[in-house]
């Protein structure tokens, strides 16, 4: 062990003292050294965003049919893998906050392409609740915690939030998503990325095209149920975050496909929407989205710190082929993401930080200031110079233009005006669609987002002036709310459109695979493991990962045990085989798990031995309850489609204790 200084110390548990027992001396370098540094270990959180976990990966394009449309080599030159880094967040929470709470998600993609940095700093949802960026820090305002008691943390269900909601219906489209399931995804591994904005992308020719870029899971976009979030909470803060982390470490990398949505620029006005309104989606129906390349992410970070929090991303960090558009929301983004990172990152040089530097070379005269990492040998700093031969050298004046970044021409014309567009004046056809485009079961768990938030409100006036804005949405919505909160449902209500979009439903999402989920397995000493053995080998031949839970640490009726029963909870795994060989019926914890996994829709499997804590369970059987009856190999292919099937909310859970 050293100091900063690199001198050798001998003791590092006792600081230097006059005496045996006397005062601490000054001349303590390596005490003061030591205390110091930990004095100033903490940064500024993100002011949003601030709880996240990172992971580095490559991206490959499948081919190159985007080169029509756009120079950027790393989307449309499929021999190129892009190294990649992504940071996942929720948006409200403190760093400490818990992962499983009612948000946003972030989705933060930094290629390191060979033509620069570009950062795809998308979210989880394809809308945003404001239009212009002038209004980010009043929306940030109303969601964070209120100023007066920092009450409630990490928490959109308290006055400011829906008082903001009912002040600026701009963000019911979004208020939509953020009351589905899609606010409570089950892995950062399963749920869908966007860029949210309309992007252009720019082809040799100079031409533009429209873009919505988006990311679509392998592994299928899945959620949790809400009373089980209020449950993991406590169970485990951490769930997502670890969850990427032991993916990745197991070696089951996660992987998203990117695609895009492409409209000629012919077209911008061809849509009852403005592309450049940021809370507006292109239903997919109508511009199909279509796969350009694949993420995956394999790698986790060495350092938290060092790369998941001094990440710095940015709207503005784009390549040649990429360009902005005039989204009102995204001109607001290229320029705070810059100026975050000079606060948080204490000053100019965060691009030299391991994680954010580029991998292309990078010459320029931009100089010193706090942290400078580099020594410039250069005996000139400014440009144009004859000293250093011109170096370095702008493309105009090399005449070398291969790779250089050019604006993409856009005449603009117009006063100066502080007024929004009428052409963003439409805040609830699809918010209506949104709706519409949903299942039963995700419409109820929609209804129950709604009572819970404004449950939580206080200002009986609040909750009235949301729910006239429901009644623009779709009646039976606003109904089943204002029942719920013993309110009028408010007249006067807009003739609901009727169209749908069933790309937005979840339950139209791909359910075909039980990889990476987390089956527990109940065992007692009364077990058979011969019964045990050939479900598990099933299970995990097709990439599942199996938890032997039982009463004990340790080897019990010759099973190890991953867990001792207890310290598990049953909102930690995706579903249960009972196996304990009827050691466990009589157990209530053991009954409660069982009831608990049942009531959040997930698949419950009994082998013969676990008949009788089926019937303690009393679970009324029906879809995703398999066994004890089927046995062999009906039995494992019925649990693993059960599984597949991710919930099963066609059960009734009416009676469930749990
Ligand atoms: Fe952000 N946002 N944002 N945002 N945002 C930040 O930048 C901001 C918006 C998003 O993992 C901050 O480095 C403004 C939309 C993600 O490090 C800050 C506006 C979308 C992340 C900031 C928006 C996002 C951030 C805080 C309205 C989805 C986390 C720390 C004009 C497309 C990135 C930081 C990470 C982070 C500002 C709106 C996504 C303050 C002003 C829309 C994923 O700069």
């Amino acid at each position: 062990m050293t100091t900063d200084q690199g001198v050798r110390i001998d003791d590092t548990d006792n600081s230097l003292s006059a005496g045996e027992r006397g005062p601490t001396l000054l001349e303590d370098f390596h005490f003061r050294e030591k205390v110091t540094r930990f004095d100033h270990e903490r940064i500024p959180e993100r002011v949003v965003h601030a709880r996240g976990a990172g992971a580095y990966g490559k991206f490959q394009a499948y081919d190159d049919s985007l080169a029509e449309y756009t120079v950027a080599q790393f989307l449309c030159d499929p021999s190129l893998v892009t190294p990649t880094f992504v940071r996942f967040s929720t948006v409200a929470g403190s760093r400490g906050s818990a992962d499983t709470v009612r948000d946003v998600r972030g989705f933060a993609t930094k290629f390191y392409t060979h033509q620069g940095n570009y950062d795809l700093v998308g979210n989880n949802m394809p809308v945003f609740f404001i239009q212009d960026g002038i209004k980010f820090p009043d929306f940030v305002h109303a969601v964070k915690p209120e100023p007066h008691n920092e009450i409630p943390q990490a928490q959109s269900a308290h006055d400011t939030f829906w008082d903001f909601v009912q002040l600026q219906p701009e963000s019911l489209h979004m208020v939509m998503w953020l009351m589905s399931d899609r606010a409570i995804p089950r892995s950062f591994r399963m749920m869908q990325g966007f860029g949210v904005h309309t992007f252009r992308l720019v082809n040799a020719e100079g031409r533009g095209t429209f873009v919505k870029f988006h990311w679509k899971p392998v592994l299928g976009t899945h959620s949790l149920v809400w009373d089980e979030v209020l449950r993991v909470q406590g169970n485990d803060p951490d769930f997502n975050r670890r969850d990427l982390w032991e993916a990745i470490e197991r070696g089951a990398y996660p992987e998203y496909e990117l695609g895009v949505q492409l409209v000629p620029e012919a077209d911008e006005h061809k849509f009852d929407f403005d592309l450049l309104d940021a809370t507006k989606i292109i239903p997919e129906e109508e511009v199909p989205v279509r796969p350009v390349g694949k993420m995956v992410l394999d790698r986790n970070p060495e350092n938290f710190f060092a790369e998941t929090e001094q990440v710095a991303f940015h709207t503005a960090n784009i390549v040649p082929g990429i360009d902005f558009t005039n989204d009102p929301l995204l001109q607001g983004r290229n320029f705070s993401y810059l100026d975050t990172q000079l606060i948080r990152l204490a000053g100019p040089n965060f691009p030299q930080i391991p994680v954010n530097r580029p991998i292309a070379p990078v010459h320029n005269d931009q100089r010193d200031g706090y942290h400078q990492h580099m020594i410039h040998q250069s005996r000139t700093s400014y440009s144009v110079n004859s000293i250093s031969g011109g170096c370095p050298i702008t493309a105009a004046k090399s005449g070398e233009w291969d790779g250089v970044f050019r604006h993409y021409q856009e005449r603009v014309d117009g006063n100066k005006i502080r007024k929004r567009s009428p052409s963003f004046e439409d805040h609830y056809s699809q918010a209506t669609l949104f709706w519409n485009s949903m299942s039963p079961w995700e419409k109820q768990h929609i209804v129950a987002a709604f009572l819970f938030e404004l449950g939580h409100v206080e200002r009986r006036y609040i909750k009235e002036k949301v729910l006239a804005h429901l009644i623009h949405i779709d009646q039976t919505l606003a109904e089943g709310v204002a029942n719920g909160l013993g309110l009028d449902v408010p007249s006067g209500g807009t003739a609901n459109h009727g169209k749908m979009s069933p790309a937005l439903s979840q339950a139209n999402a791909p359910r075909d695979s039980i990889a990476t989920r987390k089956i527990a397995v109940l065992v007692s000493d009364d077990t058979a493991a011969s019964e045990v053995e050939p479900v598990r080998g099933a299970l995990t031949g097709q990439g599942a990962i199996c938890e032997i839970l039982a009463p004990r640490e340790g080897t019990v009726a010759g099973l190890t045990a991953d867990r001792q029963l207890t310290t598990a909870s049953s909102v930690l795994y995706d579903a249960v085989l009972l196996a304990d060989g009827g050691g466990l019926a009589a157990n209530a914890y053991t009954v409660h798990f069982v009831r608990e996994a049942f009531k959040h829709g997930k698949a419950v499997a009994a082998l013969p031995g676990g008949r009788a804590l089926l019937e303690a369970a009393a679970l009324s059987p029906g879809p995703g309850v398999v066994g004890p009856d089927t046995t062999g190999g009906a039995f494992e292919q019925e649990f693993i489609a059960a599984i597949a099937a991710h919930r099963h909310f066609d059960r009734d859970i009416s009676g469930v204790p749990a």
